[in-house]
């Protein structure tokens, strides 16, 4: 037999990747499903037209659930284990129940998810279905989900994997990582939608620590994003029914709402809100010129940056991170609201040619 080199690449699994500045100890189970080392996608129509040196999509869309959330979760449940948790449960506007739900099958435990009743995009409830997990629908919203929990998590033998558990935060900050590690460097700017405001908590996090580790040179300003119908920390005060087409950042009184400014101000960033139409104007554009298909709240990012630069923001020179925190397709009925021409024909090639406009 001959021997071959086998060009392994190292892991990208963010808990061996990151281990070393993770809370891991010999008993944490270092189970995957393959989270992590999702691409930075670079600009090929928006970056041009807001003068940036460069903008990047980094792709959280590619994570085994579809979202972002894989990162804190493959965390928050391997130390759930740990500590010998046997279920798992969260209030959720739909990602962290996949999340969860599947991370759970994983392990062996059991996941309880209460979700605002009506409130979740289909493909997230589906997620939810097939993982198996037990399903709440809660007449009333994320944050009257999220107080709900936290009470039971206190009374009930069950370990909480929302972002109030550190250990959510700390597997995101990962995401700042790679980004470091990708590009050589922080980037100038960080955009980031804002809903419970867990994930900019995160990327603050790993930025400061890459910094203070002198693994980065910088630190990005911290551009976070919220839905108008749904900006607490915008307008200063908790929103009592948010509403916005953005349903996974619909949140009214966010957990982590005082480190969000932190980040914020610590950053000299900014958090502002955009528009429902924004929003979906950002969501079609990232599809059909950049053949990024994310979910509306991930689009926040790209219409917060794109209404920066009309209101005069100086982007020349910059380069930026938008984080694309879900996949498109948890979310069909958005999609399928954008409006489009669509042919029909009888099953046969005339027809069909007819139906092209080619004949
Ligand atoms: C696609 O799943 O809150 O500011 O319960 O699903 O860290 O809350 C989801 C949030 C952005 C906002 N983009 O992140 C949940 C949930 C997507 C999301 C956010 C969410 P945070």
């Amino acid at each position: 037999m001959t021997s071959r080199a086998v060009r392994k690449p190292s892991t990208r699994f963010i808990l061996e990747r990151y281990g070393d500045l993770l809370p891991i100890t010999d008993r944490t189970p270092m189970v995957s499903l393959g989270e992590g080392g999702t691409p930075l996608v670079r600009s090929r129509s928006i970056e041009r037209e807001l003068g940036l040196k460069a903008l990047y999509f980094k792709l959280e869309s590619m994570n085994p659930t579809g979202s972002f959330k894989d990162r804190g979760m493959v965390l928050a449940i391997a130390k759930a284990v740990e500590d010998r948790a046997e279920a798992v449960i969260c209030a959720s506007t739909g990602n962290t129940s996949a999340s969860a739900a599947a991370y759970a099958v994983r392990h062996g435990l059991k996941a309880y998810v209460i979700v605002p009743d009506g409130q979740i995009a289909m493909g997230k409830l589906a997620q939810a279905i097939v993982h198996g997990a037990t399903i709440v629908q809660l007449a009333g919203s994320f944050d009257d989900a999220l107080n709900v929990v936290r009470e039971i998590a206190t009374r009930h033998p069950v370990a909480l994997v929302n972002s109030v558990n550190q250990h959510r935060i700390e597997g995101q900050k990962t995401g700042a990582f790679e980004i470091v590690d990708d590009l050589g460097d922080a980037p100038e700017i960080l955009c980031i939608p804002v809903g419970n405001a867990g994930n900019i908590t995160a990327y603050w996090r790993g930025f400061s620590e890459y910094y203070r580790l002198e693994r980065a040179g910088q630190r990005p300003q911290m551009w976070g994003f919220q839905a108008a119908g749904a900006a607490p920390i915008v307008n200063g005060a908790p929103v009592e029914h948010p509403e916005t087409v953005a349903s996974a950042i619909r949140i009214g009184n966010p957990a982590s709402w005082q480190q969000a400014v932190e980040a914020r101000d610590d950053s000299g960033g900014r958090i502002r809100a955009v528009t429902d139409e924004e929003i979906l104007e950002a969501y079609r554009r990232l599809a059909a010129e950049e053949a990024v298909f994310c979910e509306p709240a991930s689009a926040a990012s790209v219409a917060g940056l794109i209404r920066q630069h009309r209101e005069g923001a100086d982007l020349s020179g910059k380069t930026a991170v938008c984080i694309i925190t879900g996949n498109g397709l948890k979310d069909p009925d958005t999609a399928l609201g954008i409006a489009a021409t669509i042919h029909r024909a009888e099953s046969d090639l005339a027809s069909v040619e007819r139906a092209l406009g080619w004949v």
